[in-house]
């Protein structure tokens, strides 16, 4: 690491911006004396274009917050209630070795659950050791982000398609993204702004008027949790009108009889019904789209985060394929990766015995999951609470504030309260934190080299220059791995420093890290309709449109709507109880997740959680802009303040997540009282092929309360 150490004046520093956690912005930081003191926008960036936000420069507060985690910790005395006491890194993780190989010696290396959050930079290593160590069980929230969609993209035989929107789009769809205020994983929204700027047209799918809709030629106001019925719908147009590509079909896919024959059920007067969009914008919205080329279509977590998602995220897929724009100039395309160790082969998971791999906790249910070995989380507290199929004994998190992040969150804290032993590794203490037996304090991204965004796919990395001596004896995440795979007994499957192991995964661009530290970043440059070479990477080589692989695992071959399971057309005496549909987790510009609350500039802004909910339902209830309301589930009740706005549709209601209160300090950071995810739930049904649950699409009452 070459930081300006105290002492040696001003310097600037060309990094990549992880304030949020995504991150992947250009920034120059300027540290005087050893300090930051600055983040300013990089003109040049090919991806953020100059683009900074309020988080990057917040972040400072964050950096130098007195609240940090600086010192490996031991819970001493109960879990929740204990103290803590400082221990060498060295101890700290051979306690951590010892624990967890003694586990593995007893019961099994699969008794071992690791996890992580939302997409960082530092995952490969985690994998590298969770899969030398031999679990397959690794938990994420990737269920409800994201992996539906590279999941069943890569069962369709490609990567996830990407909006190109270097090539000039004449149409974008933002399909349940916020995408100006989320700027999440490989885009960033000045590209959407810049093209819309351009005077491309804009269709917005969104239950909420968000800032997007605000811009649209045409905004979709969907029910919370339809999106697969709208998709249907917009292709059932397509397909009647004839305003599909011909002759990519002929060429290029199966099924298509089959999938029309499906698509008969999709009226516009049936999806209009269903989702509530009027039936003549159904068919405006799937004529502008097919008629204005190219077209992107810009995916959102909107359409993930529900029962149905994998079905909406193949009809989107089928909807960018049979209008033409798969893999086209400005459509939607699957870029590649830069020349360097790919994950999969860095993570060895080739390297995880078949017989462990077959041991994935609901990998016999959710099997498209299982397909990219990840699971749902409720299949890890059914293993806690009642040791089947096996027990899980300990759990290793990195990077997530599972408490509040996770659906069912009631359920999550009495998992982690149970376990055996819980280890954490975070920058700041947080609700789940608290929990653990032993707690790693890790480095932020301004104090460790790494390779930036190697792990998206839009085709490039960016090296992240360390800008500042990590503060107290904060560790990397990667070092901290590297050196906790040795501890386990790997010691030759790691490295000395943290940058030989950046050094292996450049090896295949012929570069160090000291040599790419150097460059702007690498590229691989697009290429277009690769399938016209390749073909798909799917069974028949084509783009199957009639799944036989979902035949065999016993699911609908043929994407459909299926009806959230908490409905307005649930029987009478819920909906009375519930009457309003609720959707949660809209993105929040000043915070990422639960993060950043700490920061007094970010939170004086926005103190205060939201739940937004129409002038009518607010004035039915008593309830004027800025009170206190209660939000309530089957699950359970929340405190939030009422936005009254007719952004939302009078039949519901949009709640903000990723709540709790540092300020107020442990052990308990009032982690329930605002938590989203308590009104959330984990049960089945879930969706079938990923077990993910309703985060858009429940039902909730609100009522006013002086209770703040
Ligand atoms: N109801 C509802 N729930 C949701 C969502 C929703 O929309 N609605 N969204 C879901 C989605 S899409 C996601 S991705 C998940 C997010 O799930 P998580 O990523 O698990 O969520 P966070 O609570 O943000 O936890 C991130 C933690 O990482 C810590 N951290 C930050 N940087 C680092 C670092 O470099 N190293 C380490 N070790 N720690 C770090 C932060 O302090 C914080 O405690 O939430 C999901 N939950
Ligand atoms: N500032 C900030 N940026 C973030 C994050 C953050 O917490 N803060 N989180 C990061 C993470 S982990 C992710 S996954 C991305 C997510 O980024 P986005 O995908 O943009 O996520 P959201 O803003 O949660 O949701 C997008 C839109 O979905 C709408 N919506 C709600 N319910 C439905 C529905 O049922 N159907 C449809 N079609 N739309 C619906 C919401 O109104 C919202 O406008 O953002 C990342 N970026
Ligand atoms: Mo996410």
């Amino acid at each position: 690491m070459t930081v300006a150490p105290p002492g040696t004046g001003t310097a600037v520093v060309r990094t990549t911006c992880r304030a949020c956690g995504h991150g992947g912005c250009g920034v120059f930081a300027v540290v005087e004396d050893g300090r930051l003191v600055e983040l300013r926008p990089d003109r040049e960036h090919p991806v953020s274009k100059g683009y900074t936000c309020k988080k990057a420069h917040a972040y400072g507060e964050l950096q130098y917050h007195p609240g940090r985690l600086l010192h490996p910790l031991r819970r001493v005395g109960a879990r929740g209630e204990g103290s803590w006491q400082r221990i060498p890194w060295d101890e700290a993780l051979g306690l951590v070795a010892e624990r967890l190989n003694a586990i593995k010696a007893e019961s099994g290396a699969e008794s071992v659950v690791f996890g992580h959050g939302t997409g960082r930079d530092f995952h490969r290593f985690l994998y590298r050791v969770s899969n030398l160590f031999g679990t397959p069980n690794v938990l994420t929230p990737g269920h409800m982000c994201y992996l539906p969609r590279i999941a069943i993209s890569k069962l369709l035989g490609m990567e996830i398609p990407l909006c190109d929107y270097d090539s000039k789009p004449r149409c974008v769809i933002a399909w349940g993204s916020n995408h100006l205020v989320s700027n999440p994983d490989e885009n960033k929204g000045i590209n959407l702004a810049k093209t819309l700027s351009a005077g491309a047209k804009l269709i917005v799918v969104d239950p909420r008027r968000n800032r997007l809709a605000e811009k649209a030629d045409l905004w979709l106001r969907l029910r919370p949790g339809t999106d697969a019925a709208l998709a249907l719908g917009m292709l059932h147009v397509i397909v009647e009108e004839g305003l599909y590509d011909r002759g990519f079909v002929e060429r290029w896919t199966t099924g298509f009889d089959a999938l029309r024959e499906r698509l008969a059920e999709y009226t516009p007067g049936r999806v209009e019904e269903i989702t509530w969009v009027p039936a003549e914008q159904v068919v405006q919205a799937a004529r502008l789209y097919a008629q204005t080329k190219p077209a992107a279509l810009q995916w959102g977590v909107g359409v993930e985060q529900n029962v149905n998602c994998v079905d909406a995220d193949r009809a989107l897929i089928y909807l960018v394929a049979l209008t033409g724009n798969l893999d086209v100039p400005g459509g939607n395309v699957i870029f590649g990766l830069p020349p360097m160790l790919p994950r999969a082969e860095f993570a060895l998971f080739s390297e995880l015995p078949a017989g462990q791999r077959a041991k994935l906790l609901g990998g016999d249910r959710y099997r498209l999951a299982a397909t990219i070995d990840r699971l749902t989380p409720h299949v890890v507290w059914d293993a806690i609470e009642s040791g089947e199929p096996y027990p899980v004994r300990a759990l290793v998190i990195f990077a997530s504030n599972t408490l509040t992040a996770r659906e069912n969150a009631r359920r999550a804290y009495e998992a982690l309260e149970r376990v055996e032993f819980l280890v954490t590794a975070d920058i700041f203490p947080t609700p789940t934190t608290e929990l653990a037996d032993v707690v790693l304090p890790a480095a932020t991204w301004l104090e460790n080299d790494n390779i930036a965004d190697y792990w998206k796919v839009h085709g490039y990395a960016f090296p992240r220059r360390a800008v500042v001596e990590p503060e107290g004896e904060a560790w990397p995440d990667h070092r901290i791995l590297n050196e906790l795979g040795k501890k386990l007994g790997f010691e030759d499957r790691f490295w000395d420093t943290v940058e030989d192991s950046l050094d292996f995964i450049l090896e295949p661009a012929g570069l160090t890290w000291e040599e790419f530290r150097e460059l702007p970043y690498l590229q691989r440059p697009p290429e277009y309709r690769k399938y016209e070479q390749h073909g798909f990477a799917s069974r028949s080589g084509k783009l199957d449109l009639y799944l036989e692989q979902y035949e065999e695992w016993g699911y609908d071959p043929l994407p459909k709507h299926v009806e959230p399971p908490e409905s307005p057309l649930r029987e009478p005496a819920f909906v009375e109880r519930y009457p309003l549909v609720l959707t949660t987790g809209q993105r929040i510009l000043n915070y990422f997740g639960s993060e950043l609350r700490q920061s007094p500039t970010l939170r004086k802004t926005h103190p205060d959680p939201l739940v937004e909910i129409h002038p009518d339902a607010a004035a039915e209830r008593g309830i004027e802009n800025g009170d206190w309301v209660f939000v309530e589930t089957p699950r359970g009740r929340i405190t939030m303040r009422a936005r009254v706005t007719d952004a939302v549709d009078p039949r519901v209601a949009a709640a903000e997540f990723g709540w709790w209160f540092p300020e107020q300090g442990p052990p308990d950071y009032g982690w329930d009282r605002s938590n989203v995810n308590i009104l959330t739930d984990d049960a089945p049904p879930l969706d079938p092929g990923m077990g993910a649950t309703n985060l858009r699409g429940l039902m909730c009452q609100i009522t006013l309360t002086d209770a703040a």
